[in-house]
This record gives C-alpha cells, structure tokens and sequence, in this order.
C-alpha cells in the first residue's frame, strides 16, 4: 500500500489509497483516529491527487486519469456521494498536488 500525503494528513483525517485496487483508507478524526472508512475510487493506473475542490475545507478523493486527461473528483461536500469529472490534460501531463 502507497502512502498519498493529502491536506487532511494535517487537519481531519489521515488518508492512504492503495494504487493496486483504488481503495482510499480514510481515518477519521472524528472518532479520534479509532476507526476509518473506506472508500473504492480510482484505477490502478491512476494518480491519486487528494484536495479540496469543492471548497467545504475537507479534502474530497481525486484521481488524475493519463489516458483521457480526466480529472474524477468525489465531493466531500456531498459525504461521497456524487462526483465530477473535468477533462483537464493528455496523456503526457503530470497532475501537480497542492497544500492548503
Ligand atoms: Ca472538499
């Protein structure tokens, strides 16, 4: 299992995400780092890019995708529920992370 290093190391929570299977492992800062939950999102081939994009202050679960150039964003501000997706790259492209 890869570590992903995301805002919410520092803040909320504390997230890794498996690149293997696409499973990001969230500990909740709410239950005093006791339990987590997980959540599946993402291929194996994609790159793993946490932050907040929906602008609620949490981080919500994003994934670059080379082949298409498509950022897939899971909205924290809808408990995970619902996402967006931005075609937003080649194949090429590196996304960059940022830190809050
Ligand atoms: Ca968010």
């Amino acid at each position: 299992m890869a570590t992903c290093p995301s805002p919410a190391t520092t803040t909320a929570t504390a997230r890794l995400t498996s690149p293997s299977n696409g499973i990001w492992y969230i500990l909740k800062s709410s239950t005093n780092y006791a339990s987590y939950v997980t959540y599946q999102w993402g291929l194996s081939s994609d790159v793993p890019v946490a932050g907040d994009y929906d602008g609620d202050r949490q981080s919500d679960l994003v994934v670059y995708r080379p082949s298409n150039g498509v950022w897939y964003i899971l909205k924290s501000s809808t408990n995970y529920a619902t996402y967006v997706t931005y075609q937003w790259g080649t194949s090429t492209d590196l996304p960059i992370r940022t830190y809050p």
